[in-house]
């Protein structure tokens, strides 16, 4: 079955469809011994999803012949999340067959989309880098791009988010506890990672040969998980590996009544693989984690070794580059760049320059963050221990670098210690990334204007043709067609369906802004929207929208660089205003966050909670009358943001400028018709290009005036709290027992760190206080905006019509064009 339903006839529709009922009733009969009748919603979905199956995998296996028929190079995207979301659904949209299995099911009293939410959702991932990923992953497969994408199979995935009490509660996230459909095992691909021991260095035939001896061994099973790509002949993977014991249990220890010791090697070498670390935008040196990271690119890296030789075997190895490419996914996998040389050095018998310049060739890296806290660096003490071999390799590539250096840098000793790979007893990765890719990429025009200038000014001075700015993207199908497919159809009905497959096409919306009937149809949808998102609010929080209030916000990880608590102060200046005079007019607004912190993140846990009591007071007072509601959402994740994104209405995007890297949520909202809030931060600074100043809301600081106040230490935020009584009216209820009568010092750690230094730090280092004035007046132009329904509907279109340059289709063919160099698998005619 295929595509080619999209055009059939009633005569042969109904055909298809009684064939797809019938397949799904044979996987019941077969892999259950059930009927349709007597079937369970997870069996149902199982088997629906088993039928699915069958017609991704033969994408599948096909795109695998024809990759090894054409002899194409292959591209290998580390990363070590991904956060693919559910697949059923998309897995039907991009095989074009949607609406078929819909109607069929239906026919058989079947929701499709509530039998999705049977499935698990791989919460492999932390936020945007995760995501991003996954994105990438579906237009590759679209564009039809031989690329595999490789992680690690955790088998608890992000925490569930609770709120008991208004405060966060990590449950553990068991995805894989009644199976997951997509996955299949490839047993005849499982490794080998060697741990610990030690190195032996032989001479003795002349030339250095290394022996590692004393290791542990961990072994590492793939589990490939199919990406379809919209209306593409061939599927893709992701490759997840996943931690096994080459020793199951020791008997003569069990039979001795040691239970415990008896599987206790087996329990030690699965925990690699365990659990996700938690952490967005934050690095902490564990050992565990170091294991982690060297476990899946040492995977991947023996794999694609393997895989090269056996589909190139009258190439040498030193044409490895012409037939695969390599990218990690910020630094996480740039061990991959030690492991490739260990392999081509110890096992391929390279010399250690041939094998420098093969890999410098295979490799790019792209960065993800400018922030400290994440970069990451490990202490040399663990690395040697747990990866003996790499750190002596390690040491080595840094000697040459910090020479080579030299020439550029005489006598520059602190420039190049601040360069070197090695230094200070930590080994720093993004340096090693940097001075081993053949190109480094930042993930927007402003961040990667920050990489030039800033954290790898030194770098650019020597490599600059090395360094690439391109834009992330997401997936636009899976945000317009399966979370909004009401305005999805919408757009079809007016511009034809090749915004499918180009989204540059959106922009042939353009016109459809001074199109009164249009516009009304896309407010309908809107408001469509806000409704199903009010039923899901009511159904998991007991708490009543109203569908005609503004709908404002801001779903992202909770960082203090994000500005949530920007947000909540501003929420309780309008409750004053409230208050001030209860009878006055005010327009309406709900307030919606959605953010998971860091389980050791406190600070981020406690703007949480200050959220919480915001929404508390402003619920219990009789005065608001219902015209200001905040609700936090709990356990954010793709499938929620599918629900809430198509229903907003205001986009917040106000990190500090200069800190958040580029992303992606901002580009998802504007896809679905919101008007951004935001700072000149990341891609919002493109938006604002794309869809010109009078359509996107902007204020605060800009990049250059933060870097200033850090730089000349003239922020002055006493002075502030001091001039602004709005502002200290606002920060004063933090601390006068108004949101926690019962402990009115629950909330003083933040009116600290906002007001006083801390730790020797600056205070309120993300300027909260400096933009709240800029902020509320940006708020006070959405309300006069959402007053005039035409203005502002024209505008929502026109951020749909100029929403297209954020595909991730565009940002792939431009990775493709600049840095991979992969040719397309050919269909058949
Ligand atoms: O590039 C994808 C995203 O990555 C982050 O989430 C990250 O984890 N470093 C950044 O914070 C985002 O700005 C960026 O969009």
């Amino acid at each position: 079955m295929g595509k080619e339903y999209f055009y059939m006839n009633e005569l042969n529709r109904a055909e298809a469809k009684a064939r797809i009922l019938k397949e799904v009733e044979e996987k019941l009969h077969r892999s259950f011994g059930i009927t349709f009748d007597d079937a369970t919603p997870m069996q149902l979905y199982k088997a629906v999803a088993l039928t699915v199956r069958d017609e991704v995998m033969e994408r599948w296996t096909h795109g695998r012949e024809e990759r090894a028929e054409q002899k194409l190079k292959r591209l290998y995207y580390l990363s070590v999340e991904f956060l693919p979301g559910k697949m059923l659904v998309n897995h039907l949209l991009n095989l074009v067959e949607f609406d078929l299995y819909q109607e069929a099911l239906s026919e058989v009293g079947v929701n499709l989309m509530e039998l999705e939410a049977e499935e698990p959702e791989p919460g492999l991932g932390n936020g945007g880098l995760g995501r991003l990923a996954s994105c990438f992953m579906e237009s590759l497969a679209t564009l039809q791009l031989p690329a595999m994408g490789c992680s690690i199979r955790y088998e608890y995935g992000l925490f569930r988010q609770q709120i008991v009490d208004g405060q966060q509660v990590e449950a553990p996230d068991n995805w894989l506890e009644d199976g997951f459909i997509w996955e299949v095992p490839d047993y005849d691909d499982e490794m080998e990672i060697h741990f610990g021991g030690h190195i032996i260095e032989d001479w003795s035939e002349g030339y250095l040969k290394v022996r590692h001896e004393d290791y542990n061994t961990v072994l590492a099973l793939p589990y490939d998980v199919p990406v379809s790509g919209y209306d593409s002949d061939i599927a893709l993977s992701m490759r997840l590996w996943s931690a096994r014991s080459p020793r199951r249990i020791n008997m003569e220890q069990f039979s001795r009544g040691d239970y415990i010791k008896a599987s206790e090697e087996k329990e030690l070498a699965e925990a690699i693989s365990k659990v996700l670390y938690p952490d967005d935008n934050h690095l902490e040196g564990k050992e565990l984690r170091l294991k982690q990271h060297y476990f899946f690119t040492s995977a991947t890296i023996q794999y694609a070794v393997k895989d090269f030789k056996r589909r190139f075997p009258e190439l040498p190895i030193t044409r490895l580059a012409d037939k695969i490419a390599i990218h990690i996914n910020d630094t996480h996998p740039a061990l991959a760049i030690l492991e490739l040389m260990r392999v081509l050095l110890d096992q391929e018998g390279l010399p250690w320059e041939t094998a420098i310049a093969v890999c410098s060739k295979v490799f790019a890296y792209t960065n993800h963050t400018i922030m400290n806290e994440a970069l990451e660096t490990w202490s040399e003490d663990l690395f040697k221990v747990l990866l003996p071999r790499l750190y002596s390799i390690v040491q080595a590539i840094n000697q040459d670098f910090c020479e080579s250096l030299w020439k550029h840098y005489p006598g520059q000793f602190d420039r190049i210690a601040k360069m070197a790979i090695v230094s200070y007893g930590q080994i720093h990765m993004a340096n090693l990334a940097v001075a081993m890719s053949h190109a480094v990429n930042g993930v927007s025009k402003l961040h990667t204007r920050i990489l030039k200038q800033d954290l790898f000014a030194d770098f650019y001075r020597i490599y600059p043709g090395r360094f690439h700015a391109i834009t992330n993207g997401i997936s636009y199908r899976r945000w317009s067609l399966k979370a909004n497919p009401g305005l999805a159809h919408l757009i079809t009905e007016a511009i034809g369906p090749g915004w499918l497959r180009d989204a540059a096409e959106l922009e042939k919306l353009r016109p459809m802004a001074e199109d009164g009937a249009f516009l009304e149809k896309a407010a309908a949808i809107k408001k469509e929207n806000k409704v199903r998102l009010a039923h899901y609010v009511e159904k998991t929080q007991g708490i009543v929208l109203n569908p005609d209030s503004i709908y404002d916000v801001q779903a992202k990880r909770l960082h203090e660089y994000k500005r949530q608590l920007l947000n909540a102060l501003h929420i309780l200046y309008l409750y004053q205003q409230i208050k001030a005079n209860p009878e006055a007019d005010f327009t309406p607004r709900t307030f919606l966050f959605a953010a998971k912190a860091a389980p050791g993140y406190y600070r981020a846990k406690l703007i949480i909670s200050f959220i919480c009591q915001v929404a508390e007071l402003v619920h219990n007072d009789p005065d608001v009358k219902g015209r200001l509601k905040v609700v936090f959402l709990p356990n954010y994740n793709v499938s929620l943001a599918e629900v809430l994104i198509p229903a907003a209405e205001v986009s917040e995007q106000i990190s500090t400028a200069g800190k958040e890297a580029s992303g992606t949520s901002n580009m998802k909202f504007m896809l679905n018709g919101a008007i951004t809030l935001g700072t000149l931060d990341g891609a919002n600074v493109e938006m604002l290009d794309a869809v010109g100043e009078e359509n996107i809301i902007i204020f605060g600081m800009t990049p250059e005036e933060v870097q200033q106040a850090y730089r000349f230490n003239s922020y002055r935020q006493g002075e502030l709290y001091e001039e602004n009584l709005a502002l200290r009216r606002v920060l004063d209820m933090m601390v006068d027992g108004s949101l926690t009568p019962a402990n009115p010092h629950r909330f003083s750690e933040l009116y600290q760190a906002l007001l006083f230094s801390d730790n020797g730090g600056m205070a309120d280092p993300y300027f909260v206080l400096k933009d709240f004035d800029a902020y509320a007046a940006a708020q006070k132009k959405v309300e006069a905006l959402y007053g005039r329904p035409k203005v502002w509907q024209k505008k929502s279109v026109l951020n749909i019509a100029a929403s297209g340059v954020f595909s991730s289709d565009k940002t792939i063919r431009e990775y493709n064009r600049k840095v991979w160099h992969l040719s397309p698998v050919e269909s058949e005619e």
